[in-house]
């Protein structure tokens, strides 16, 4: 105990040690100490493997100082901060971000310089950590970097996936995925505490027990798995703030294997750990549909109790008054995946704090809060009683109870209306009795949000009206947005050059300062430098393809990209038939190729591993793909371009190189997106349907920067219900039945009509998300763009105030609008 104080009360105990010096020398010496005893190399020695760790490790030198001063200082203020809980965090790669946001960039590239080293190929040697499957898990991550740069105290929770997201590759133009083993060269970026391993139980039984007096509950778990926390940086933006990304790995417990052990299996001790370890081994490849599956029930509540003890109990300072609470901290739900922790912050309130349950409830009521990430009902998670009560038997009985009372409630406000009751029941018993975790989340947390207007509302009007009524107040927006630094400044360094020449600095952390740009589109040299950088971004993406795969991006073809994951409501297929339609023109004669404007479509998907139709789709736009791009007849006019495996790397390159952004979901369907509002900042112009944060982006670049085409939501709903025959469409519509026959004949299949005729039977008799119903308004609107395109300047205005006029999708933005609209957690100094 003597020790510990003299350590704790030692003159430098809270100072840290400062980095080393910001001069190309002192970086130099650094990186050379880093190779030497870091990696055991020397600099004639070393890979550049070695390279990248050292410079890693040695970059990790600046930003220290500054994150154990962000956690002491923390520590000491005790104000309000976030928890964001999400299983997914999409984060890219971290070298060129912590550079940024050091201001270390040119002291590296002149240091390694003089080493004979060149920067980007050190950067090209990080492997993206991809824990996460799209838009949900990389949102997590703007926000996580818009957070650190405002000054706001956030700790990001979640899981250290072995394999992140699958790695994806063609083999005869069908998608095989690859493990994604982003470890393997090394971590240089996570810092392990394996003395701040939490245990975490599951399965077993409750039981009650007299407590002087009071009959409490305990939960008896049957087994337990050891959750080790992982912690990442998050730097700020040339800010001196660094928060913390606390991820964590499952390990089997001592006892796990040691009990086996000693009865003598070393085979079966050996097959329990693995068994723990699975928890954390990898991430789920669905997105938006939710498979049931044990393991990912696991995973959920493993993250989320762990995250909820490190926070009560070690981040907390001891002593602390739990019914502050409130005060102390918000969890931000993204999304259902992280809703048990409102059961299991209930059952440390209630079994481990031996607090009342009333007060206990009012407390996780105002600790809570959610964010929707969809309107698919297919999408929203439900777990079958009969797992969770097997897996978590004290969390069911807790959720059992929180639906009693609420339900009780409604009975209050409604009276006895049994239908209403059965709709708004936390629990489902159709077709089999479950926990709708949406619901859960709704009643537990203090708001509800989704993440576009149009989603909101539309959250609000058709996916929980009831809870609307019985709640008013509870539900709120907050648009999407992504950070400047990674998708601006990093992304596209030309574009970023030109701004700020223009503009000065401030548009990094001001993103509305882009609207000083406005006037610039009148400006015919500013036009002329902004195509300019535009060319030159297509000739980065050519070389980062041509290396990557071998494709070529032609000098003088409008870039039209789609870029996302691959799913129905999305329709990729949509733009398929566009293609297949500019094909047949040429082919059979209808136009003359010289007349068509020469385009290379670039794709970007992933498909579900298990999502037949999906994977039927990417076997069809490469197959549409290889034939368009042998065929000698459309050459030098249409091109289609499918880098494999889509990942935040290549999006960094490929969005700063589109001309057009393809945004063609079905109204209603696409909550938000995110990619649009990165290729508008960048200066692509969209056709897009009034879905999503696309109404919002038409709203403020106007009509006329913008291809608006498709149905509306309301006009959707109104064709549902009159019923929609797809095949009506079909017939009544040459051009269509042209490009459908095109396909269904095998003309993209060797002469197979059987390998497409899933899908084209799907259209034709199903056609969930009325991609033939859009078809004829989609082709007219790309006619446009063709048109537009032709008049370069006025393009290229367009394009311009399309940035000037998106500085409202940052993600900084969307932070004031959580911190104002749910939070209250202002920033701190
Ligand atoms: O979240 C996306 C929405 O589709 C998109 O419109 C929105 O912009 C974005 C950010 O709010 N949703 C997802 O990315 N969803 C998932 O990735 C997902 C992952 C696992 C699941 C369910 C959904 O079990």
């Amino acid at each position: 105990a003597d020790a510990a104080t003299a350590v704790k009360t030692h003159p430098l105990a809270t100072a840290p040690v400062a980095g080393p010096p910001t001069s190309v020398d002192g970086f130099v010496k650094e990186f050379l100490r880093e190779l030497n005893f870091g990696q055991g190399v020397t600099l004639a020695q070393s890979t550049v493997n070695d390279q990248y760790l050292a410079l890693a490790r040695t970059v990790r030198h600046y930003l220290m100082a500054r994150w154990l001063e962000t956690s002491r200082r923390q520590f000491e203020q005790q104000t309000k901060g976030v928890a964001y809980l999400s299983a997914e965090y999409l984060l890219g790669r971290q070298l060129g971000n912590a550079l940024l946001a050091t201001d270390l960039t040119e002291v590296v590239e002149d240091g390694l310089r003089s080493l004979g080293i060149d920067l980007a190929t050190l950067r090209s040697q990080e492997v993206e950590p991809g824990l996460g499957n799209g838009g949900l898990g990389r949102l997590a991550a703007c926000f996580i970097d818009s957070l650190a740069t405002m000054g706001v105290p956030c700790i990001g929770y979640g899981i250290r996936y072995e394999y992140g997201i699958f790695r994806q590759t063609f083999v005869d133009d069908q998608q095989v995925e690859q493990p994604d083993g982003w470890l393997a060269l090394g971590a240089p970026w996570e810092f392990p505490h394996p003395e701040q391993a939490q245990l975490i139980g599951f399965g077993g039984h409750t039981e009650t027990y007299d407590d002087e007096g009071v009959t409490r509950t305990r939960w008896v778990p049957a087994w337990d798995v050891k959750a080790l926390p992982y912690n990442y940086m998050v730097p700020g933006y040339l800010n001196g703030r660094v928060n913390t990304l606390r991820l964590w790995r499952a390990v089997a417990t001592d006892a796990f294997d040691l009990k086996i052990f000693n009865a003598g299996d070393f085979e079966e001790a050996v097959r329990s750990q693995t068994f723990a370890e699975n928890i954390s081994k990898v991430l789920y490849p669905e997105d938006s549909t939710p498979q049931g599956k044990e393991l990912r029930l696991q995973q959920q509540y493993f993250f989320v109790a762990a995250s909820i003890k490190n926070f009560v109990y070690d981040v907390l300072p001891e002593g602390f008054d739990l019914h502050e609470l409130p005060e102390r901290i918000i969890f931000q739900l993204n999304d259902t995946h992280p809703v048990i922790g409102v059961p299991e912050l209930m059952r440390v309130l209630v079994d481990e704090k031996k607090m009342d349950w009333d007060e206990a409830w009012a407390i996780t009521k105002q600790c809570f809060a959610y964010t929707c990430h969809t309107l698919l009902p297919e999408a929203l998670e439900v777990w079958s009683v009969d797992l969770l009560g097997r897996l978590l038997p004290r969390h069911l009985e807790i959720i059992y109870r929180i639906n009693d009372e609420f339900l009780a409630e409604v009975r209050e406000k409604f009276g006895d209306d049994e239908l209403r009751i059965r709709r708004m029941s936390i629990i489902q018993e159709y077709p089999a009795r479950a926990v709708r975790m949406a619901y859960l989340a709704t009643v537990a947390g203090a708001k509800v949000n989704g993440v576009a207007e149009l989603h909101s509302q539309l959250l609000r009007e058709k996916v929980l009206p009831d809870f609307d009524e019985f709640y008013p107040g509870k539900f709120t927006n907050v648009t999407n947005g992504v950070t400047p630094r990674r998708f601006l400044r990093l992304a596209n360094p030309a574009l970023s050059e030109l701004i700020t020449e223009t503009i000065g600095v401030g548009w990094i952390t001001d993103l509305e300062r882009l609207r000083e740009l406005e006037p610039y589109a009148e400006d015919e040299e500013f036009r002329a430098r902004f195509a300019a950088i535009k060319a030159h971004n297509k000739r980065r993406a050519n070389a980062v393809l041509l290396e990557r795969d071998g494709f070529t991006v032609p000098d003088d073809h409008m870039v039209d990209v789609m870029v996302k994951r691959l799913h129905e409501y999305k329709r990729q297929l949509l733009k398929v038939l566009h293609i297949v339609t500019l094909y047949d023109r040429i082919v059979s004669g209808e136009v003359a190729a010289a007349d068509v404007t020469p385009r290379t479509f670039i794709f970007g998907a992933k498909a579900a591993a298990g999502y037949a139709m999906a994977k039927r789709i990417i076997h069809l736009i490469n197959a549409v793909g290889s034939t368009v791009n042998a065929d000698p007849r459309v050459e030098g006019r249409l091109k289609v371009l499918f880098p494999p495996n889509y990942n935040v790397t290549l999006a960094e390159k490929v969005i700063p190189a589109a001309d057009l952004s393809e945004q063609i979901s079905l109204a209603g369907k696409e909550a938000s997106g995110t990619g649009n509002m990165k290729f508008a900042l960048n200066g692509a112009l969209t056709i897009g349907t009034d879905d999503g944060a696309n109404v919002e982006i038409r709203e403020l670049v106007g009509d006329e920067n913008f291809f608006l085409f498709g149905m509306s939501e309301p006009e959707v709903q109104a064709l549902q219900d009159a019923g929609y025959r797809p095949s009506a469409f079909y017939e009544s519509d040459p051009t269509l039945r042209r490009a459908i026959d095109l396909i269904a004949s095998g003309a993209f299949s060797g002469g197979d009509r059987s390998t497409f005729e899933p899908v084209v039977s799907n259209l034709l008799h199903q056609d969930r998300f009325m991609v033939l119903a859009d078809f004829a308004s989609y082709i007219a609107e790309q006619d446009r763009v063709d048109v537009a395109y032709g008049d370069q300047e006025q393009w290229t205005r367009s394009a311009i105030l399309n940035v000037a006029r998106t500085g409202f999708f940052s993600s900084d933005r969307s932070m004031v609008d959580y911190i104002d609209r749910i939070w209250h957690t202002p920033p701190v100094r």
